[in-house]
């Protein structure tokens, strides 16, 4: 790529704002020079693409600056997301969309010699998340700016976020993820509101002047948390509001303090442990609880974010009495949950509030989302470590927990097991700490993400705390950004809808419903068609450069990417491949839908049998794609490293969307949604946010099949019995017997092993159990999909009927019932014309 600029001389550039393409251009120009440090000869990509960053990042700067000087001056209320997680993607694609300088700014890129999609491209994606947690706290980002209400996200700036997955020898292989190593030019470090967070050490007692009795913390380390702002834009409005990362280091007057005493390992080590606090994102699915290290995490950014509210707040508040009118905290799961303690502490303990005053304000100021009913992603922390760590708030927790169990002793008088339950203590045998019930006890709102979640953690996690507050729990369905998921993922699509209802539908997602006559024109499926024909053609290429595998476009794509877990069942979609194979196999006339199966999705470096999955996906894809007879028909993919950008090649390309993990353990899922809206069928179990897809596009477009909920759980409650499965569902019998026979692992009766005693001895998932309903589901989905004018059809009424699943709704939900806020609209022109 060379850059074309005719003129070598780089002129200065003083209007950093403007928006023509000779502006642009210029821009380009003056910062590959100034701020890369290199002439147009000798500058990487990676160069061009810094100097592009920064040229959209300088027209971003007035919205960001404007947003944060608005709501200082104006006394609004503010949300404040606290969250772990924030699996962003890359920016530079999202912020042209949503300053709507997409088109000047490929004109501009293209005059100097550039490709503006190869640059995006290049932009290595904060992988700051797991999966669909940390995308749902990116999505609510983009919907708060976008809906122009005041927001402040907080979170962990991990030096080292996700792994990168490669794939050797069809396992999964974990590298490090490198994000930072060439630096981030959509950040700005402000070292000068750093803050200090306290571990370890003791508490003591003491009377202060007025008599009164104060508990004081004497810890054994001091950690610097240093904030890093990333603007989030919102689309087609002045708002950016701000995400602050925390990033730690260790707080040097205490190196000197212990260097003083002579202790210099003692202060070397104290720094050593300091800087590893943000270093890595722990990977899911991992027993957490031991972790010592994830607690001081989600420690320090919880105390450096209250610490920096109470600081915003004090500049023009005189007391902190009115804090939870200021702030409206939304805790991302337990992860950020010890912010009930923290608060109490600093209004107690630091700013000498009476205890039931401090109470009211905390439980005014949290509301609390749960993500998950599995037992073993529920957080709890042994109390040793988390004495050890946190002493204050252990004895602050305990006084929350007495003066809680008193209230429900008065309320259900002599009832020993009830208090047991309730307890924030699980004092059952090990004692622990139930950051769940912390998170409960400590907020005025508790919500699941999707109707079925919520119903349930009514009925099983948080019963107890239903019956005595029902009036505190609510159901806040999930939801995505079209932004991302539609406009800038799949722009062939989002022109196609633009040019029959216009661009509404952006900003107001139900908007799409006009689209719904224009499902019954053949011209328009047609053009529909032809769409979704190029996108594949696209991911087809994708395919084979990653894995030189050639795809068919004109196949039916059947996708399924997700984190890999049991619950999500991977494993039975694959089975359902080797039941086509075999299918052909005897039959070798069969007419079949010619597929291809795609899959994406990394494995928790600890969790075996999700691995195995992984393996055995990429065993099976080799004989597959090898065997003759078979050719067109069937093909099968393992896409390694999926992740927010190959999310965005994949959901546009997708014609069947699998959700099909077990009823009543996907607590939402939103992939289900990406896929959807970009015109894939879902084949689906009735579980999560697939319920409200299914009630929204209509049953009769849309592929159900397996147990529900009720059903689930009274198949194990009966002793689930996978064997009477095999041994009276002859396809599945075939399928297991041939995995077992060595057929896909050259000869290796051993290596599946794992998998299928799991599959046969304990499988709470229940594969076998809804393996035949699945299979025959997928028999209807291949006849449907011969009938192209139809399957248009119904993919143009998915698309049409997704308008629930915006993320706009979503935070308009929150903001109405949980949040009692209101927009502020940014004004871009009379901002402190005198630099206030
Ligand atoms: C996910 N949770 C749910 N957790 O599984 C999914 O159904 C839901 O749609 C989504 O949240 C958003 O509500 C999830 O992604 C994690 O990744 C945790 C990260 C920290 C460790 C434990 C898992």
């Amino acid at each position: 790529m060379a850059f074309n600029t005719t003129n070598p001389l780089i002129q200065v550039e003083d209007d950093r704002t403007g928006l023509s393409v000779e502006t642009l251009k210029r821009a380009l120009a003056d910062n590959l020079f100034y701020l890369q440090g290199k002439f147009p000869g000798i500058a990487t990509k990676h160069d061009c693409y810094m100097a592009l960053a920064y040229t959209i990042r300088d027209r971003l700067l007035q919205r960001w600056l404007n947003t944060s000087q608005t709501y200082l001056n104006c006394d609004n209320r503010v949300v404040v997301y606290l969250s772990a997680e924030y699996l962003l993607g890359p920016h530079l694609g999202n912020n042209l969309i949503n300053l709507g300088l997409w088109e000047p700014v490929k004109q501009a890129v293209e005059e100097s010699g550039l490709n503006l999609e190869e640059l995006i491209n290049i932009e290595e994606e904060p992988g700051l998340g797991n999966g669909g947690l940390g995308r749902l706290a990116a999505c609510f980002m983009d919907s708060l700016a976008t809906l122009e209400i005041p927001a402040i996200g907080y979170g962990i700036r991990y030096e080292f976020g996700i792994f990168d997955q490669e794939i050797e020898d069809g396992w999964q292989v974990e590298i490090t993820d490198k994000w930072l190593q060439l630096g981030n030019p959509w950040e700005i470090a402000r070292p000068e509101a750093a803050v200090l967070v306290k571990l370890g050490g003791h508490t003591e007692s003491y009377t202060d002047e007025k008599g009164d009795y104060r508990v004081r913390w004497i810890p054994n380390n001091l950690v610097k948390g240093i904030p890093y702002d990333t603007p989030i834009l919102g689309y087609k409005v002045s708002t950016a509001n701000n995400l602050r990362l925390w990033k730690s280091e260790a707080a040097e007057s205490f190196d000197f303090q212990r260097f003083n005493m002579g202790d210099y390992y003692g202060a070397v080590q104290n720094k050593v442990t300091s800087e590893n606090l943000t270093k890595v994102l722990y990977p899911n699915d991992e027993q957490l609880q031991g972790k010592e290290l994830r607690l001081a995490q989600q420690y320090f950014f919880v105390s450096c974010s209250l610490q920096d509210m109470i600081r915003i707040h004090l500049a023009d508040n005189p007391s902190l009495e009115n804090f939870h009118e200021h702030f409206a905290v939304q805790l991302n799961d337990t992860h950020p949950s010890i912010g009930v303690a923290e608060l109490m502490r600093l209004l107690v303990d630091e700013h000498h509030y009476e205890w039931g005053k401090a109470w009211n304000i905390t439980q005014a100021t949290f509301s609390f989302t749960n993500h998950t009913l599995l037992p073993e992603a529920l957080e709890k922390w042994s109390l040793p470590l988390f004495s050890q760590m946190l002493p204050r708030h252990l004895e602050i927790i305990y006084e929350i927990n007495q003066r809680f169990l008193d209230q429900v002793r008065i309320k259900y008088p002599n009832d020993g097991d009830r208090l047991a339950q309730l307890s924030i203590i699980d004092e059952a045998g090990e004692k622990w700490v139930r950051m769940a019930y912390l998170a409960t006890v400590g907020s005025h709102a508790i919500n699941g993400v999707a109707a079925l979640h919520s119903q349930l953690i009514k009925e099983t996690i948080l019963k107890d705390f239903y019956e005595l507050w029902p009036e505190k729990f609510s159901n806040k369905t999930n939801g995505v950004t079209p932004r991302r998921w539609l406009v800038l993922s799949n722009p062939r699509l989002s022109n196609l809808i633009s040019s029959r209802i216009g661009e509404g539908w952006i900003k107001n997602l139900d908007e799409l419903k006009q689209l719904e006559p224009f499902a019954d024109l053949a011209g328009f499926r047609q053009d529909w068609r032809q769409v979704k024909r190029e996108v594949k053609q696209d991911l087809a290429h994708y395919i084979k450069a990653q894995s030189d595998l050639v795809v068919n476009p004109d196949s039916l794509f059947d996708v399924q990417v997700k984190r890999i877990h049991e619950y999500k069942r991977q494993h039975l979609n694959i089975l359902h491949v080797i039941h086509l194979y075999l299918q052909i196999k005897n039959n070798p006339n069969l007419e079949i839908s010619p597929r291809t199966f795609i899959y994406g999705g990394k494995a928790a470096p600890g969790y075996f049998i999700a691995k195995l999955i992984i393996k055995l996906i990429n065993s099976v894809a080799e004989v597959v794609n090898n065997d003759p007879a078979i050719g067109d028909r069937l093909k099968v993919v393992f896409l390694s490293n999926y992740n927010v950008k190959f999310g965005q090649k994949v959901y546009p390309a997708a014609d069947l969307s699998e959700q099909i993990s077990t009823a009543g353990k996907e607590a939402s899922g939103t992939g289900n949604m990406k896929f959807s809206m970009n015109g894939a069928l879902t084949i689906g179990t009735l579980d999560g946010a697939n319920i409200e897809i299914r009630e929204e596009v209509g049953a009769e477009n849309f592929f159900l099949f397996g147990l529900t909920t009720p059903e689930v759980e009274k198949t194990l409650a009966a002793g689930y019995q996978p064997w009477e499965y095999y041994n009276n569902y002859p396809d599945l019998k075939a399928v297991v017997d041939l995995i077992n026979s060595g057929f896909f692992s050259h000869g290796d009766t051993e290596l599946f092993r794992p998998l299928m005693d799991s599959l046969f001895g304990h499988d709470p998932y229940l594969v076998f159990a809804d393996f035949q309903a699945y299979v025959d589901c997928q028999h209807q989905v291949g006849e449907a999909y011969k009938d192209q004018e139809n399957w248009s059809r119904m993919a143009i009424l998915n698309v049409a009927r997704m308008g629930k699943f915006s993320s706009d709704r979503t935070i308009r939900e929150y903001a109405e019932d949980i949040w009692a806020i209101k927009p502020v609209v940014i004004e871009l022109e009379d901002l402190c014309p005198d630099g206030q």
